[in-house]
Parts: structure tokens; sequence; C-alpha cells
């Protein structure tokens, strides 16, 4: 659980994760808050709990690739700090890795069938973009590339090379697992969209770096492809 000035929701969201029958660690790397949100994490009394604090804030996908190394369990999901992704949908998301079809699950907000609150058309609709630009790339046919809800078997998770801190982690694991030719299951997710009033830190700037971001391990996935068949 990557997080990052998240007080008013860490605690709740912990709980509700502790609160899941699937849940056997809980890495919570806090990123470098400033609102109090690491000292509320020390009181969480958990012996599945291990919280790690990056002294300055590297952004989520630093935080994430500290949380990875951490991993022990089978399988590693991502669960954001807020409120907005529900672990009662563990349950969905893990049936494919144990039923041994897949290596990676995404759970998707956008081909869910499961309650979603209606909320940002300008987001949604950057959303879709930055998933169709990926899936031009990748040949993924991949509804929701920048979900939350990412899970794995461990191992292939700490396979990838990972490099990105911020938001272009999403589309960096993308490619890297498109590349390694792993097989990619998608289940619709529920979702409780915050406001921005309410939280939601994420903006058009993180859009175009996302943009930047897919272009350069899309590039990168293609040529080495090329070398290969070239060899
Ligand atoms: N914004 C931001 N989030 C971080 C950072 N480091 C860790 N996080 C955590 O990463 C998760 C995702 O960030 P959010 O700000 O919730 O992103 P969002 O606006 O909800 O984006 P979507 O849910 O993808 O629409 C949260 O749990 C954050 O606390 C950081 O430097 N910036
Ligand atoms: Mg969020």
């Amino acid at each position: 659980m990557p997080c990052y000035d998240e007080a008013a929701t860490v605690v709740e969201m912990a709980n509700r994760v502790l609160a899941s029958p699937y849940t056997a660690q809980l890495v919570i790397v806090d990123d470098g808050s400033t609102d109090g949100t690491a000292e509320l994490l020390e009181l969480l009394d958990d012996d599945r709990v291990q919280v790690v604090r990056q002294p300055l804030n590297l952004g989520k996908g630093a935080a994430l690739r500290r949380g990875f190394l951490l991993a022990s369990a089978e399988f590693v999901i991502v669960q954001d700090a807020d409120l907005e992704y529900d672990p009662r949908d563990y349950a969905m998301i893990l049936e494919p890795l144990l039923n041994g079809v897949a290596d990676v699950v995404y759970g998707s907000r956008f081909q869910s069938g499961r309650p979603r609150r209606v909320l940002y058309f300008w987001h949604s609709v950057g959303n879709r973009l930055l998933t169709l630009v990926s899936n031009m790339f990748t040949d993924l046919n991949l509804t929701d590339m920048e979900t939350c809800y990412k899970a794995f078997r461990r191992e292939v998770l700490q396979s990838l090379e990972l490099r990105e801190n911020r938001f272009g982690i999403e589309p960096e694991i993308t490619a890297k697992v498109a590349a390694g030719g792993w097989r990619i299951w998608e289940v619709g997710i529920s979702y409780s969209g915050r406001t921005y009033a309410e939280g939601k830190k994420i903006n058009w700037r993180d859009g175009v770096a996302a943009l930047g971001i897919i272009v350069k391990y899309g590039l990168q996935t293609r040529r080495n492809q090329i070398v290969k068949i070239r060899r």
C-alpha cells in the first residue's frame, strides 16, 4: 500500500485490508507524508503489518518498488490508501491466480458490472485514451491500464525490473508484463472514485506524463522484439 498524505483514510483502509481473509501480509510504504500519516501508521497493531518510511516524497512508483521488494506472500496486490478500491473484491481478483490460469490480474473500473461512483467524464476519457495507446504498443486488449488493482504471482512481479518513480509505473508495469509474455486476466471491480475536494491528486499533467512513458516503454519493447527476430 503506497501512501502519501492520506491521514484521512489510511487507517480505515488498512483495517479493511486486514479484515480480508486473503491478507497474509500488508506492506505500507509511507512516501514522505507531512500530514500525520506516518504517526497514524505507528498505531496499527497487527503482526501482518510492515511499515516502511521513505524520508522524502518520491512518488507512487518509488513507493511500490520499495514495497514489492518486501513482499513475501504467494500473490501480491497493489492497494491504494484512499477508499476508492474495495478489498472485498480480492476474491474475484485472486480467482484466476488461484486457479492457476493467470500470472497477472488487472481489476477494471470500465468493464465492471459492479457498482461504481459516477464522476469526472474527462478523467475517464483520459484513462481510456492512455489504455488505448498502451494497448496499441503492447497488443493487449485491456480496458483499464491505469487501475490500482494489479495482482501478480510474486515471482513474476519481482522479475520485472521497474524504474519509474511516479505514476509512470502503471504503463511501465503493463509494458513489461506484456513483453514478458505473462498470462494477463482482467476482472470487473467496484469503484468509489473520490473528488478533488475529497483528496484526489492525479491531474492532466500526470496523464501527459503517462503518455510519454507509454511511448518510451512501447518503443523499447518493439526494439527488443526486432532485435530478437534479427538474431
Ligand atoms: N499523488 C501521489 N500519490 C502517491 C504518492 N506516493 C504514493 N502515493 C499513493 O498512491 C496512491 C494513488 O494516488 P492517488 O492520488 O490516489 O491517485 P488517484 O488520483 O486516486 O488516481 P486514480 O485512482 O488512478 O484515478 C495513493 O494511495 C497515494 O497515497 C505521490 O507522490 N503522489
Ligand atoms: Mg486513488
